[in-house]
């Protein structure tokens, strides 16, 4: 396979990664060479999709922390230092959904949701990056945006304002660390069936209206993601920086 996109010798830290696009995206970056570090908060969870991946033959480890944790975040990169660990691509993918009209809308909720989707990256990214910088070997940041980095929708207010929070985050780091050769990049998935959208699929007028506002006609698949995580982790992208690149079947492409 080129070299271009081979992730071997490299270490890869997915943020979210138990289940969803965030597994797929690990099984990806190993099939592409990377050993692989899950995440999660479900030990057990986390457990299981560690099995399936060994069974494959990948090498992967797990470090179960809360990525809404600041003290969690600090301990398990400790972990990493302690162990000689270190994290050449970090996709920071966790995120949860919650959807509400913001009349109604706590700012407890809301405060979850940012938590989670937006400050959880800047701090995993900052600790990542102070690592990448000290090693000075460079490195890759791969932030998990959304069609919401750009649209929005009614009812997922604290969501939407994440994701378009990611879609800047991911120019400032960008703009303070590329001249460290770390290259700094998102993902806009679409509509992919997962967890997080399981009431949607299962809603068939909302079903309709992703199939006929789809261009390709088709809700996503979290497979349909592996193509743009490898591509961004790996020494093709080298002078890609502050880019996001939308995987979600033409939807924002077309009225
Ligand atoms: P999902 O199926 O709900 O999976 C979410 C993952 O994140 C799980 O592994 C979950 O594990 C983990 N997680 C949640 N909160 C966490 C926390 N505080 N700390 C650590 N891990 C946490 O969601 P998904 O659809 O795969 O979404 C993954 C990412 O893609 C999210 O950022 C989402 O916004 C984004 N995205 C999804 C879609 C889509 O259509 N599915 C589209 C665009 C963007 P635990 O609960 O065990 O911690
Ligand atoms: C929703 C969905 C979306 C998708 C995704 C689209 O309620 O509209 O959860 O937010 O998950 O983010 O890119």
């Amino acid at each position: 396979m080129s070299k271009l996109f081979d992730l071997s010798g490299k270490t890869a830290l997915i943020t979210g990664s138990s289940g969803g696009l965030g597994l797929a995206m690990a099984r990806g970056l190993a099939e592409a060479g990377a050993a692989i570090m899950l995440n999660g908060r479900d030990a057990g969870r986390l457990a299981d999709a560690e099995r399936g991946l060994a069974a494959a033959g990948h090498a992967v480890s797990v470090s179960a922390f809360d990525v809404t944790d600041e003290a969690g975040i600090m301990a398990a990169f400790a972990g990493f230092d302690a162990a000689g660990t270190e994290i050449d691509i970090l996709v920071n993918n966790a995120g949860i959904q919650f959807r509400k009209p913001m009349l109604d809308l706590d700012v407890a909720d809301w405060r979850r949701v940012v938590e989670t989707n937006l400050t959880s990256a800047f701090l995993i990214g900052r600790e990542a990056a102070r690592r990448m910088v000290a090693r000075g070997m460079g490195g890759k940041i791969v932030n998990i945006g959304s069609l919401t980095s750009e649209v929005a929708r009614a009812t997922v207010a604290p969501y939407t304002a994440a994701k378009g929070g990611i879609k800047l985050l991911t120019r400032s780091m960008a703009a303070e660390w590329a001249k460290h050769d770390i290259q700094s990049n998102a993902i806009g998935p679409g509509y992919i069936i997962t967890e997080m959208n399981k009431a949607l699929v299962e809603d068939a007028a909302f079903d309709g209206w992703v199939r006929s506002r789809t261009p390709a006609a088709r809700w996503g698949t979290p497979e349909d993601l592996i193509g743009a995580v490898v591509f961004l982790a790996s020494p093709a992208a080298a002078y890609v920086n502050g880019q996001i690149l939308y995987v979600d079947g033409g939807m924002l492409a077309v009225l």
